[in-house]
Parts: C-alpha cells; structure tokens; sequence
C-alpha cells in the first residue's frame, strides 16, 4: 500500500514565501489507490463491526481537510509549540450514519460539495487473531476519499456501489477514520453534472468493519445454466488468494454436497439436479446455499431461475412473459437516498398493488437490499449504471468509471434471481464515441454474466420517427424511453414510430409519462393536471398492447422525486409523472389505468 509521508506534503518551493494554500493541483496526491471492483468481495453474512451511529462532521466548502491535510492531525510543529488548526474532530456537531447530509438540516438541503466526517472506534485484535479486516462503505456520493490512523487509503469513484479496503495492517487499538464525501457534480463524471434527479450527498449507505479468515471466498456464484433445461446448475468460486484446494458447496434442502477443485484460486463445476423449484414472482422460491473453503463458510438465500430471449419475445422459466414494470428512483420524503428496509418494501407493495411483476431501478445502482427484498417478495428487476444523457464519451478515464460501476454492480448482486436485466444507461444521443463507450459496457456485462440480459434505454430517432440506435447491435433486449402525448405532443406519431419499426429483438417501452401536480384536476387536454395523465396513460397502453414486439414497460415513474431542473408552478423542483404523491400516500388517477391495464394483461 502506498503510504504519504511528512515529505510528500512539502511543495516544492516556487518562493520563498510559498505555501499550502498556494497549491494548485493539491488533489493531484489524492490520484492513487484507486479502490475499485477489484477489491469488491461478499460478504453477505460475515462477521462484522457495524461502524454506523455517531460520527462528527463538517461542511469543507474549499476542500480544506485535503489541502491541508488534516488527517494527518499536526497541532504541533516540531518545536512542539501548538499549531493554529482550522478543524476539531471531535468537537464538531454530530451527524448518524448513514444518511443524505440534505435531509438532516435546511442549511445542507441544498449543499453540493465536500463535507468531511469522521469517527474514532475501537478494535480487539485479540478477538480477530488471524483475520483479515476489510472497511466496507456501501456507498458516498461520489467521490470518497478514506483516511485511517493518519494514512491515507485510497479514493473511490461512483456514487451507489459498495467498495472494500483491506485495512488490516493499519488497524489499532484505538482508530480515527475520516471520509471525506464529495458529491461535486462534474462533467467528466457517471453520470455528468446534468441529470434529471437531485444529488444527495453523503455517506448513504452502511460503513462497517467485515472479518475473514486470512485465505476467504472472495466471490462466488450459482445459478441455472441457460440451456433451456433448467436441471443444470453452475457454480464459480474465487478465493482471495491464488491457492489449490477443495471447496464445498451445500443445498441441504436439495440434498446436495459437492466438491468444488479449485486451482489457483479459482474452481468452478457444473451438475444436474432434477425436480428444481424454480424462481419466479408468484414463486419466489429461494434456497439456502452454503458455500464452504477450509475455515471459511458463506451462506445465502439463492433462487434458480433462467431468463432468455427468443426472437422478440421475452422468456422467464422458458415461459413466454410479458414485463408488467414501473421505474422508480432511489429516494424518500424523509430519508432522501438512505432509504430504510420498510421503505423498499414499500416501493415493491404499492408496484405489487399496481400489478407490476418487474421494476426498472432507474438510473443508477440502488441499494442491495432493494435486490434482496425483490427477491423474498417475487418481483423481477432490471438494474442500472448511471450512463445517462450527455457523457464524456471520448474520454477513457470516463468510460474506465463507468466500466468500474457496471463491474460493481454485477459482482454485488450476482446472485439475485429477481434481477434479470443489466442497463447499460439511459438516453444518450447515437454518435460513434457513445457506440463505442455503451458497446463494450454491453460486452463487458455480458462477459462477466452470461445468465442474464442486457439493455439500455435508448432515444427514438427523431428524424424518422422509428427504433433506429446503433447500439441496439449489442443489447438483447431494446429499451426505448419514448414521450409521446408529453414532450412530443402529436400523440398519433407513437402509432407511426411502432410502425415505421421493425425490431428483431423484443422491446421494453422503459418510460412513458406525463407530468401530474397530486390533486390537481381540469381537462384532459391541460397539461399539468391528474386528468391529462390518465389521458396519456390510456392512450399509451392501448397503442402499445397492440404491439407484438413490446415485450414490457417501465412507465415513469411510481412516485414524484425531487428535481432541481424543475421550476415551474406545477413542478416545484418535483418532477411530477409519479403516479403517486413524493410521500407515496396518494395515488393519482393514472395509478387505476395502470393497475387495471395489468390486471388484464
Ligand atoms: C427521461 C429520463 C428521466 C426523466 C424523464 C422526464 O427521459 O430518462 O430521467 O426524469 O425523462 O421526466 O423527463
């Protein structure tokens, strides 16, 4: 690990009178142990230190903390006479994560920025003699930077995937951790500065302490193989160093025990069992997998499912289905992205109450437990990397982001028979950098995960009103985000543009909408009112029934979200094609369109 010392912070002098804050490109030490999917491991059901609860914290408007590195906590200077210092950890207010810092105050509602937060806690290293200790944080938007004990550890990139740092050479007795959360928006980043939801910064989801054994199962996975005969079971196994040996992998409820060779690290297998009960929403069925090196044992809840395609249709178990979803963003009146268990179960009841068999995770990776509880309750999801609108797609330390995002993702919830569809993003103008750049996401997520499907959500080609995006190419399924009756108000060109297509892949109509302030009612021809989205709704779901190729859709959006674009009088900085209110206590009529449209689907 590479590791700062005192000199790495005196700047070559450019004057005699030059310091610090006279540092241009202070970030650029910052630049290094770059903590990515590499490091990603699971670590569902290990042993752990929750690290959440109390920790201080302060708004670092000018990134203080990393110009002066505070971290490296000098009160005094080498005569040892006490330091004037700009920061008191321990002393700062009080702040429980993890949280959007915009839904504890009114003065951070609106922050974009960093904010630094720190914590100091205890570690028995009696207690986890020959572990390992890694540092989980399950997400920051959007850059993290890590510091414990005055060392600096690494920076992450990418606002909603988990990262891992091995920290067990620097853990002690007695630690100070400090994160330092910056959700600045910036054109180079994923997604860009621009973006149709609010930035909520913070430490959002759980930091902990994860212990494993000094040799551990790094990742793992089991499923179905897609062979259409839903008997054959595959498992691969990675082991966090490259050893030979002998794994075991365990399904009691199947009977099942077998023998994993594992060879420099790695081993996979492929066996028959027959009479699988296999996953699906009306039968979430899962089983208690166990997965076992030497010391080392895993165990999770896996259900066995396949989902392929064939010509333009869309099969789940084999079975033809049809996709009855809804998208939602990542975000609660109350707790803004740090959304609680309850809430999560709530989105997927009220999509459940709606009808809905399938869940668009709209733009970026939500939590992993919204994928977990999807599983439990049966509802299939498709999930995505925040690929959206304007990217920098000429830029290869861009696409390495995004590539990095998309990894996380996949390696995070592998082993989740609800989700079926990886999106690659959202909305993104044809041009040559952006097939190249979403083309090999496609690739890439198809190498690490042939058991699933890939999608984006692509634009209509306006010039000629039809299905015509290059990177379609390189999906299985087309998502196609069309607006007709809203932002293209000649509604009869929807029923043109299906016609003018002819898709040999199934597609997913991955939002339709139109804008409803909650209560508010006049003609079906005024926008803005719940009368004009029932009006759209009806209207969308009669063409589209009629189209053999729409295999599903998404429409936007289950419930109002907060959007800083968003001014107008109906808007109030709320985009409003949720079928239900922000606080999702009030269904608006649309909601009965839908719900009816899928009960007789
Ligand atoms: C879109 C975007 C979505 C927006 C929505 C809208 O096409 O994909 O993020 O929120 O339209 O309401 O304009």
């Amino acid at each position: 690990m590479y590791q700062f010392n005192k000199e790495d912070f005196m700047v070559k002098k450019k004057a005699n009178n030059f310091q610090d804050i006279h540092v241009e490109d202070y970030l650029a030490e910052y630049e290094c142990n770059f903590i990515t999917s590499k490091t990603l491991m699971y670590d569902y059901n290990r042993k752990k230190q929750s690290l959440n609860g109390e920790w201080n914290f302060a708004v670092d408007q000018y990134d203080t903390c990393l110009r002066q590195k505070w971290f490296l906590e000098y009160y005094k200077d080498s005569q040892g006479f006490s330091l004037p210092v700009d920061f008191s950890f321990d002393t700062w207010p009080l702040i429980n994560l993890p949280c959007s810092w915009n839904t504890i105050a009114p003065e951070f509602s609106i922050y974009d920025g960093p904010m630094v937060f720190t914590k100091c806690f205890n570690f028995s290293k009696e207690e986890h003699q020959n572990q390992k200790v890694f540092l989980k944080i399950g997400a920051v938007n959007y850059t993290a930077r890590i510091f414990i004990n005055k060392k600096y550890l690494g920076i992450h990139r990418g606002g909603s995937t988990p990262f891992y740092i091995d920290i067990t050479d620097v853990i002690l007795p007695e630690n100070r951790i400090i994160i330092v959360a910056d959700n600045t928006r910036r054109p180079e980043q994923v997604p860009t500065e621009n973006t149709d939801w609010f930035n909520y910064g913070g430490v959002y989801r759980d930091v902990e302490l994860i212990f494993t054994p000094e040799v551990f199962i790094k990742n793992f996975n089991v499923s179905l193989v897609k062979d259409n005969n839903f008997k054959n079971i595959q498992t691969n196994i990675e082991l966090s160093e490259p050893v030979d040996g002998i794994a075991c992998l365990k399904i009691d409820e199947l009977g099942i025990e077998k023998q994993i060779q594992i060879s420099g690290g790695k081993g996979s297998l492929i066996f028959e069992k027959e009479n699988l009960e296999l996953w699906s929403p009306e039968n979430p069925k899962l089983y208690k997998v166990q997965i076992g090196y030497k010391n080392d044992e895993l165990c999770d809840e896996i259900g066995f499912r396949q989902i392929s395609v064939e010509n333009q249709k869309i099969l789940l178990n084999g079975i033809q289905i049809f996709l009855k979803g809804i998208s939602c963003h990542e975000e609660s009146v109350e707790n803004g992205k740090a959304l609680t268990d309850e809430e999560r179960i709530e989105n997927i009841k009220i999509a459940k109450e709606l009808g809905c068999n399938f869940m668009r995770l709209a733009h970026y990776p939500h939590h992993e437990n919204a994928a977990r509880i999807a599983d439990k309750l049966g509802l299939l999801l498709w999930e995505e990397v925040p690929v959206y609108w304007a990217i920098k797609f000429n830029r290869p330390a861009t696409y390495m982001d995004a590539e990095n995002q998309l990894k996380e993702l996949i390696l995070r919830d592998q082993n989740r028979a609800s989700v079926i569809i990886w999106s690659v993003g959202n909305e993104n103008a044809d041009t040559d950098d952006r097939l190249a750049f979403m083309s090999n996401l496609a690739k890439t997520a198809h190498k690490l995960d042939s058991t699933r499907l890939v999608s984006a959500a692509c634009l209509v080609d306006q010039i000629n009103n039809k299905i015509a995006d290059r990177l379609t190419d390189f999906l299985d399924v087309i998502g196609i985000n069309e607006y007709y009756g809203w932002y293209n108000p000649d509604f009869e060109k929807l029923p043109q543009m299906l016609n003018n297509s002819a898709p040999d892949k199934p597609v997913i109509i991955t939002e339709f909408g139109a804008d409803a302030l909650p209560e508010l009612h006049g003609s079906e021809t005024e926008k803005g009112n719940e009368e004009y989205q029932e009006w759209v709704y009806k209207k969308q779901t009669e063409t589209l029934e009629k189209i053999n190729f729409i295999q599903g859709m998404t429409p936007w959006i289950l419930y109002d979200f907060r959007c800083p674009r968003r001014s107008s009088s109906i808007q109030k900085y709320y985009n409003r094609k949720g079928l239900l209110s922000p606080d999702k206590k009030y269904r608006k009529k649309a909601f009965y369109i839908l719900q009816n449209f899928y009960k007789c689907k």
